[in-house]
C-alpha cells in the first residue's frame, strides 16, 4: 500500500479543509471534519479503485455479482482506515491537530439499508470478498430512506423516517453515464420477423432510469478494491416531458424511496415487486453490458460471471437474463437456459412459511408482462420435463406457478445450479422437510454454507482492548487469519491473561454503562452480568421467554431481596416491523417492565433492564464487546443461522441457547461445558407439533411458577401495560403458545440458574469466555466466502492467497 505519514496527512487534511469550507479546520463542525476526512481518504484510495477495475477488465477475471435487496454496512470510516492500513496514522494526525477522532467517527451516518441479519451478512460478505481477493460486486438499491428510526413514546414503538442522505455521503460516486432503463407495464406481444423469429414489441411502457452509485469495498491490507453498486430510480432525461404530473414523478421516485420494513413477512405489495424487478433488471443489464465489452461468445458467460441471489428477493434476475438473451441477443431457449443455469446460485435464509415470497400471477403480468411470459415458459417446460422423469405429482409440486401465484423459491431453485442453506441444521431442515421434493429431483444441487461474520469490524474495530490483548498474547497473525485465535486456548490457566481478559470486559462494560447513563439516564453496575438479546423482534426469536425469566426473578427478589440470584443487567435491542402488532406489544411490555423493575427499591438494583432505542450496527458495536451472556433462544428449527451469536462469542460472551441455527455449530466447537443449552431440539418440536398433543393451558394451570409469571401480565403487577398484558397472556394460554415458550420455560430457567452459579466463579467464567473467543475465528466470514468461491462461484483465488487461509 502507498505510504502515508502523519505529517503529510496533516498537511493534506488542513489544505483540503480550507479549500472546501473556506475556514480553518478547527473552526469546522465535527460533521465538516468528517466530510473532509472522507474526501482525503477518497483521494488516497481512488488510485487503487481505478487500477483494480482496469485490471479486472484487462485480465477478464471472473466476477461475482451478489444481488441483495439489503446491505447493512454500518459506518465505513473505521473500516476504510483499518483496511487501508492508515488507522494509526490518521488517528494520530487528527489528534495532533487537536481534533477528536472518536467524535469525527460518530459524525458519520450509519446507513440502515437493511432490516437485520440478512443485510448485515451481505455487508460482512462484501468486506470478506475484498479481503480474500474474490472479485465480488454487490448489487442493491440506494433507498433514500433506510429502515425507520425507532423511538419509544410511553413505551410504544414509533417509527420515524430515516433520511440518511441528508448530508453528502463521501464514499459514493454517482455514475450517471452507466445508467440503464428499466421498463415496466404496457403491452407486449410477439411479432414475427422476416427471418421467421418472434420478437417482442412493446407499447405504453413506463420507463425508469436506474442510476448507479458506487461505493468501494476495500480489502484488508491487500490492495483489492471491489464495488458495491446501489441503484437509484430517476426519470429518464429525454422523457422529462412525458412525466408531467406529480403523481407520475412520484411513481418513479417511490421505487427507491424506502426500504421495505420487514425481514420475514412479505405481503403482496406492488411497490416491493417493483423494487425487486428494478434491482434485477438494472443489475443484469449492467452485467450484460460488461460481458459484451469482453467480446466473447455467449457460451462463455458463466466462465466470466457468477450471479448470486441473496434470498428470493432478487429472483427476477433469472427471467430478466433470459429475456435479454432471448429477445436482444437472439439465443434459443435452450442456449439461454443453459447459460442462465450455470450462472445463477441461490441462498435460502429462512424456513418461515410467511417469509416465502409468492406473487399473484396477475400482478407480475400487469407490472412486467414480458417477464411473466418467460416465467410461464419456464413453468411449462419444468412440468413437461419433470413429469417425464418423476411423474406429474412431483413436477407440479416443484413448479414455480401454483394456484395462480409465482413461488419465488421454486423459481430460484429450478433455475440455479446451487442452492444453499446458512447453517448445518438449517440446510438439513431444507433438504429433509421444506425443500425435500426438490432434493429428490436435484440431489446434488443442495449444499450448506454456514454464515460468518467479519472479525475486522466485530473484534478489531469494535473491541480494541481485546485486540490489543490478543496481539500481546498470541501475536498479530489472527488479524489476517481469524482461525489463529485458537492459540489463545493454551492460555487457559494463565492467571495474568485471565486477569487481563476480565479487565478488557470491564472496560467495555464501563463504556456501555457510560452510554446508558448519558443517553438513557439509567445507572447500571459494570460488575453486574450483562445479559444481552439483540435482534429483530419476532415471536419465534422468543424475546418473551426472556421477559418471563425476568418477571420470575423480579417476583423472587421482591419476596426475598436476599435470594441467591446474580445481579444482572438485561439488555435488549430490537425493532418490530411497523405492521407486526404482536411484536410491538412485546416492546411495550419490555418497556413497562423496565419502568417497574428499574425503579423498585425493594429489589436493591439486582435487576436493571436497558432497552436501547433504534438498535443499529453502531449500537451493536458498543453492546457486543460489553456482553457477558448471549441470548440465542429461538424455538429450535426456526432461526436459520443467526449471526449475533457469532459476534457475541467472538467478544467473549457465553451463550445460552437452544440447539437452533448456528448455535449447534457453536456448541460443537466449544463443547458442552462452555455453553448453556436448554429446550427442545428441532425434531422434538416437530414431533410435538405433529402430535397435536400440546396443551399450554394445562401447563399454565398445573405449574405454579409459570402461573405466577403469567398472572403478573393481567393482574396489575406491571402497571404500565394495558391490553398488551391480556393479549400476550392469551397468545400463550388461550391460543396455545405457538412457539412453545411454556414447554421450554423450565429448562430455560434451569439453564439460567446454572449461568448464575457459573458467573459467581470469576476465574472459571473467564476461562469459558476465553475458549469462546479462541474458537470464534472459525466463524470468520472470510472462510465462508472462500467456501462460496470454490464450491459455488468457481472463482477460487490464486493458490498463494488460498494458502494464506
Ligand atoms: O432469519 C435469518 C437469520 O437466521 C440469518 O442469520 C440471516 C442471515 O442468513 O438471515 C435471516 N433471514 C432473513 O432475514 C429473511 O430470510
Amino acid at each position: 500500500m502507498k505510504p502515508m505519514d502523519v505529517e503529510t496527512f496533516k498537511e493534506v487534511y488542513k489544505k483540503r479543509f480550507e479549500d472546501v469550507y473556506a475556514i480553518q479546520y478547527h473552526m469546522g463542525s465535527t460533521l465538516e471534519q468528517f466530510q473532509v476526512l472522507g474526501q482525503v481518504l477518497r483521494g488516497y484510495y481512488t488510485d487503487y479503485w481505478i487500477e483494480n477495475n482496469q485490471e479486472k477488465i484487462d485480465n477478464q477475471d471472473k466476477q461475482v455479482y451478489y444481488f441483495s435487496m439489503e446491505f447493512l454496512p454500518g459506518r465505513q470510516l473505521k473500516t476504510y482506515l483499518l483496511n487501508l492500513d492508515v488507522y494509526d496514522t490518521v488517528k494520530t494526525g487528527l489528534t495532533d491537530l487537536g481534533l477528536d477522532f472518536d467524535k469525527i467517527v460518530e459524525a458519520e451516518v450509519d446507513p440502515a439499508l437493511g432490516n437485520g441479519g440478512l443485510g448485515r451478512l451481505a455487508s460482512c460478505f462484501m468486506d470478506s470478498m475484498a479481503s480474500t481477493h474474490v472479485y465480488g460486486n454487490g448489487c442493491g438499491i440506494r433507498y433514500q430512506y433506510g429502515l425507520f428510526k425507532q423511538k419509544f413514546i410511553d413505551g410504544y414503538q414509533i417509527e420515524l423516517p430515516e433520511n440518511w442522505l441528508r448530508n453528502p455521503n463521501p464514499w459514493e460516486v454517482r455514475k450517471e453515464s452507466k445508467s440503464v432503463i428499466v421498463r415496466f407495464g404496457g403491452n407486449v406481444w410477439l411479432e414475427e420477423q422476416k427471418d421467421g423469429k418472434l420478437k417482442p414489441k412493446y407499447e405504453h411502457t413506463f420507463d425508469v432510469l436506474a442510476v448507479p452509485y458506487d461505493t468501494p469495498q476495500i480489502g484488508y491490507r491487500n490492495g483489492v478494491v471491489n464495488n458495491l453498486r446501489l441503484f437509484s430510480a430517476e426519470i429518464p432525461y429525454d422523457e422529462e416531458s412525458k412525466y408531467i404530473t406529480s403523481e407520475q414523478r412520484q411513481e418513479v421516485n417511490s421505487i427507491t424511496e424506502v426500504l421495505y420494513p420487514d425481514d420475514s413477512n412479505y405481503e403482496g405489495r406492488l411497490l416491493r415487486l417493483k423494487q425487486e424487478y428494478f434491482l434485477s433488471s438494472a443489475g443484469i443489464q449492467t452485467i450484460v453490458r460488461y460481458f459484451k465489452n469482453l467480446k466473447l461468445p455467449w457460451t462463455r458467460f458463466p466462465e466470466k460471471v457468477a450471479i448470486h441471489i441473496n434470498d428470493t428477493h432478487p429472483t427476477l434476475c433469472i427471467p430478466e437474463l433470459m429475456r435479454i438473451l432471448l429477445d436482444e441477443e437472439d439465443l434459443t431457449w435452450e442456449q439461454a437456459w443453459n447459460i442462465s443455469k450455470k450462472t445463477f446460485s441461490y441462498t435460502n435464509h429462512t424456513i418461515l412459511q410467511e417469509a416465502m415470497e409468492r406473487w399473484p400471477v396477475y400482478m407480475i403480468e400487469s407490472l412486467i408482462p414480458r417477464i411473466a411470459q418467460i416465467i410461464y415458459e419456464i413453468n411449462a417446460r419444468h412440468i413437461r420435463n419433470k413429469t417425464e422423469l418423476y411423474g406429474s405429482e412431483l413436477a407440479y409440486k416443484t413448479a414455480p406457478i401454483q394456484d395462480d401465484q409465482v413461488l419465488m423459491a421454486n423459481l430460484a431453485i429450478i433455475s440455479s445450479h446451487s442452492v444453499n442453506g446458512v447453517a448445518k441444521l438449517h440446510t438439513e431442515i431444507l433438504e429433509r422437510y421444506t425443500l425435500s421434493d426438490f432434493k429428490t429431483i436435484y440431489p446434488f444441487r443442495f449444499n450448506n454454507k454456514t454464515n460468518g461474520v467479519t472479525h475486522r469490524r466485530w473484534v478489531q474495530l469494535a473491541n480494541e482492548p481485546l485486540s490489543q490483548l490478543l496481539d500481546k498474547t498470541i501475536g498479530e497473525e489472527w488479524r489476517f487469519q481469524p482461525k489463529e485465535m485458537r492459540l489463545l486456548r493454551s492460555y487457559i490457566d494463565d492467571e495474568s491473561v485471565l486477569d487481563q481478559l476480565q479487565q478488557v470486559k470491564l472496560t467495555n462494560k464501563k463504556r456501555f454503562a457510560k452510554f446508558v447513563s448519558e443517553q438513557m439516564n439509567i445507572e447500571i453496575d459494570p460488575h453486574a452480568m450483562f445479559d444481552v438479546q439483540i435482534k429483530r423482534l419476532h415471536a419465534y426469536k422468543r424475546q418473551l421467554l426472556q421477559v418471563m425469566h425476568i418477571i420470575d426473578r423480579y417476583l423472587q427478589l421482591r419476596d426475598n431481596p436476599e435470594a441467591k440470584l446474580a445481579k444482572r443487567v438485561f439488555v435488549f435491542g430490537a425493532k418490530a416491523a411497523p405492521s407486526y402488532y404482536y411484536a410491538k406489544q412485546i416492546i411495550k411490555l419490555i418497556n413497562a417492565l423496565a419502568d417497574l423493575v428499574n425503579n423498585d427499591p425493594r429489589i436493591n438494583d439486582m435487576i436493571k433492564i436497558v432497552f436501547v432505542e433504534n438498535y443499529s450496527v453502531s449500537l451493536a458495536e458498543l453492546i457486543i464487546p460489553a456482553a457477558d451472556l448471549s441470548e440465542q433462544i429461538s424455538l429450535a428449527g426456526k432461526e436459520a443461522s443467526g449471526t449475533s451469536n457469532m459476534k457475541l462469542m467472538a467478544n467473549g460472551a457465553l451463550t445460552i441457547a437452544t440447539l437452533d441455527g448456528a448455535n449447534v455449530e457453536i456448541s460443537n466447537l466449544v463443547g458442552p461445558d462452555d455453553i448453556f443449552l436448554f429446550g427442545m431440539k428441532a425434531d422434538e418440536v416437530q414431533v410435538l407439533r405433529d402430535s397435536h398433543a400440546y396443551n399450554a393451558r394445562d401447563i399454565y394451570e398445573r405449574d405454579p411458577q409459570i402461573q405466577r409469571i403469567l398472572n403478573s401480565l393481567i393482574d396489575g403487577t406491571i402497571p404500565g401495560i394495558k391490553s398488551e398484558g391480556i393479549d400476550i397472556f392469551n397468545s400463550l394460554v388461550t391460543d396455545n403458545d405457538e412457539y412453545f415458550l411454556l414447554k421450554d420455560y423450565h429448562s430455560f430457567y434451569q439453564a439460567q440458574m446454572k449461568v448464575d452459579i457459573n458467573y459467581a466463579n470469576k476465574k472459571s467464567w473467564t476461562q469459558k469466555s476465553l475458549i469462546n473467543i479462541a474458537q470464534s475465528g472459525k466463524f470468520s466470514a472470510d472462510y465462508t466466502i472462500l467456501r462460496y468461491a470454490s464450491d459455488i462461484w468457481n472463482v477460487a483465488p490464486e493458490t498463494e492467497v488460498l494458502q494464506q487461509f
